[in-house]
C-alpha cells in the first residue's frame, strides 16, 4: 500500500468511525428517547390504572350505598310491618276481651245507675259508661236477693207505718239473705228503738234500714283506716288471693290484673296453686289478656314457696307495684292448705320485709252461711286482712256481705258480678246497698 492510499485509507476509516459514532449517538438518543417514551407510557398506564382503580372502588361505594338504602327500606318496611302486627294484636285482644263498652239504651237502669252515681256527688260530665255498665250489672246481679228480701217487705209494709208485726217480717227476710243473726239482731234492734220514739213511714223505714246497713259494711273498712284498697306506690305490694276451692280466686286475680294494670300500677303474677292442674294456664290466659307476666314453674309439684320466691325477685327486678298471688284452694288437707300459705308469708317477709302484703280471702256469695263458716275458719288461722265477694250475680243469698262484715270484721274491699274481664269493682258500700235494695 502507497502513502497516498494508506492517507485516504485512514480518512476513510475516521469518516466510518465518525459515522459510527454520529449513530451511536443517534441511537443512544433515540434509545433514550425511547425509553423516555416508555417511560412516560407506563406512566400513563399506572395513571389509567389508578383512575380505574378509583373508579372501581368509587363504583364499588355507590353500591354500597345502594346496598344500604335498600337495606334502610328494608328495615323501614319491617318496621310498618312490625307496627301493623302490634296494633292488630291490640284491636285483636280488645275484641278478645270485649272490654269496649257500648252504651246501652237510655232505659230503667240507665236512669237508676246515673242516680246512684249522681247520689255520690258525681258531676253529669264525670259519668263513664263503663260504671253505668257496672252499676247496672250490679242492680241485675242483685235481683235474686232483691226478689225475696225487699220486694217482699215492700208489699207487706205498702206506704204504711212500720208495726211491730212487720219488724218480725223484716226480721225474717234479713235472715233469709243470709244477712246473719248479729247484724240482724242489730238491724231490727236499731229499728225497734226508732219505732218506740216516733212513728216511722214505710219510705223513711227503708231509708233507714239502708242506713243502718250500710255502717254494717262500712265499720270494718271505717277500722282499717283504707277506704279503697289500692297498692302504695314506692314499695312492693303483694295481695295473697285465698279461699276454698271453685269460689273464683282464679278469675278474680285475672280481673284484678286487669284493673291495675290499667290504672297503671307495674304488676306481676305469681302462679302458686301448684296443686291443681291447668291453674298455671288458666292463669296466663287472664295475663295475656291484662297484658301482665305471669310467673310459673311448670313441673310436676312444684313447691308454691319457690314460685313465690321466683316472683319476687323477678318483680325486685322489674320494681313492680304489685304482685298477685294465686294459691290453691284444696290440698290434700286443710292443715296443709294453711301451712302452705304461712310458708309463703314467711318467704314474703324474709325477702322484702318492708313489701305490703294483703291477704284477701274469696269468697262465693252463692254459698250463703257456708262461706260464712270458710270466712271464720280462714280468719283463725290465715290472717286475712281483707274479703272478695264474687258470684253477686244470680244469686238469691248477696246479703252474705253484711254478715262477713259484721261476723267476721273483715272489710270487703271487692265485689265481683260475673265472668268478664270487667265484672269485677272496688267495694263501695253505698252502691251496694243501693242495688241490694233497689226497689226503693
Ligand atoms: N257467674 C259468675 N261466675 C264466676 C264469678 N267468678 C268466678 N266465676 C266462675 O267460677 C268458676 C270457678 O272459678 P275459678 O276462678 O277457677 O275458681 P278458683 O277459686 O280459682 O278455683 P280452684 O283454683 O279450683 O280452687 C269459673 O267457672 C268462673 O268462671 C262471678 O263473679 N260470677
Ligand atoms: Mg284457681
Amino acid at each position: 500500500m502507497t502513502n497516498n492510499e494508506s492517507d485516504s485509507s485512514l480518512e476513510w476509516a475516521s469518516q466510518a468511525y465518525a459515522l459510527l459514532k454520529q449513530k451511536q449517538e443517534l441511537k443512544k438518543q433515540e434509545d433514550q428517547l425511547k425509553a423516555e417514551e416508555l417511560k412516560a407510557e407506563q406512566l400513563k398506564v399506572e395513571e389509567l390504572k389508578a383512575e380505574q382503580l378509583k373508579a372501581e372502588e368509587l363504583k364499588a361505594e355507590q353500591l354500597k350505598a345502594e346496598e344500604l338504602k335498600a337495606e334502610q327500606l328494608k328495615a323501614e318496611e319491617l318496621k310498618a310491618e312490625q307496627l301493623k302486627v302490634e296494633v292488630n294484636k291490640q284491636n285483636f285482644s280488645n275484641l278478645q276481651d270485649d272490654t269496649e263498652v257500648k252504651l246501652g239504651d237510655f232505659d230503667d237502669d240507665f236512669t237508676w245507675s246515673a242516680m246512684v252515681l249522681a247520689a255520690q256527688g258525681k258531676k253529669v260530665n264525670e259519668i263513664s259508661i263503663d260504671e253505668i255498665d257496672w252499676l247496672s250489672k250490679l242492680r241485675r246481679g242483685l235481683e235474686e236477693t232483691r226478689k225475696g228480701f225487699v220486694s217482699e217487705l215492700l208489699d207487706k209494709l205498702g206506704d204504711d207505718p212500720l208495726t211491730p208485726e212487720s219488724l218480725d217480717d223484716l226480721e225474717t227476710l234479713l235472715i233469709r239473705a243470709d244477712v246473719g243473726i248479729d247484724s240482724t239482731d242489730k238491724v231490727i234492734n236499731a229499728l225497734r228503738k226508732k219505732l218506740n220514739e216516733e212513728v216511722v213511714g214505710g219510705e223513711e223505714g227503708i231509708k233507714f234500714l239502708k242506713d243502718e246497713l250500710r255502717a254494717i259494711i262500712e265499720k270494718p273498712i271505717k277500722n282499717s283506716g283504707t277506704n279503697i284498697l289500692v297498692p302504695q306506690k314506692g314499695k312492693l305490694n303483694v295481695w295473697l288471693i285465698v279461699g276454698v276451692n271453685g269460689v273464683g280466686k282464679t278469675t278474680t286475680l285475672g280481673k284484678l290484673a286487669y284493673l291495675s294494670s290499667k290504672s297503671n300500677y307495674k304488676t306481676l303474677i305469681a302462679a302458686a296453686d301448684t296443686f291443681r292442674a291447668a291453674a298455671v294456664e288458666q292463669l296466663q290466659v287472664w295475663g295475656d289478656r291484662s297484658k301482665v307476666d305471669v310467673i310459673s314453674n311448670q313441673s310436676k309439684n312444684a313447691d308454691p314457696a319457690a314460685v313465690v320466691f321466683d316472683a319476687i325477685n323477678a318483680a325486685n327486678k322489674r320494681k313492680s307495684d304489685l304482685l298477685l298471688v294465686d294459691t290453691a284452694g284444696r290440698l290434700q288437707n286443710k292443715n296443709n292448705l294453711m301451712d302452705e300459705l304461712s310458708k309463703i308469708k314467711k318467704i314474703i317477709d324474709k325477702k322484702v320485709p318492708d313489701a305490703i302484703i294483703e291477704s284477701l280471702l274469696v269468697l262465693d256469695a252463692s254459698q250463703g252461711q257456708n262461706g260464712l263458716k270458710q270466712a271464720k275458719s280462714f280468719a283463725k288461722s290465715a290472717n286475712l286482712s281483707g274479703a272478695i265477694i264474687t258470684k253477686l250475680d244470680g244469686t238469691s243469698r248477696g246479703g252474705v256481705s253484711l254478715a262477713v262484715s259484721a261476723e267476721v270484721n273483715l272489710p270487703i274491699r271487692f265485689i265481683g258480678a260475673g265472668e268478664g274481664i270487667k265484672d269485677l269493682r272496688p267495694f263501695n258500700s253505698f252502691e251496694f246497698v243501693e242495688a241490694l235494695l233497689a226497689d226503693r
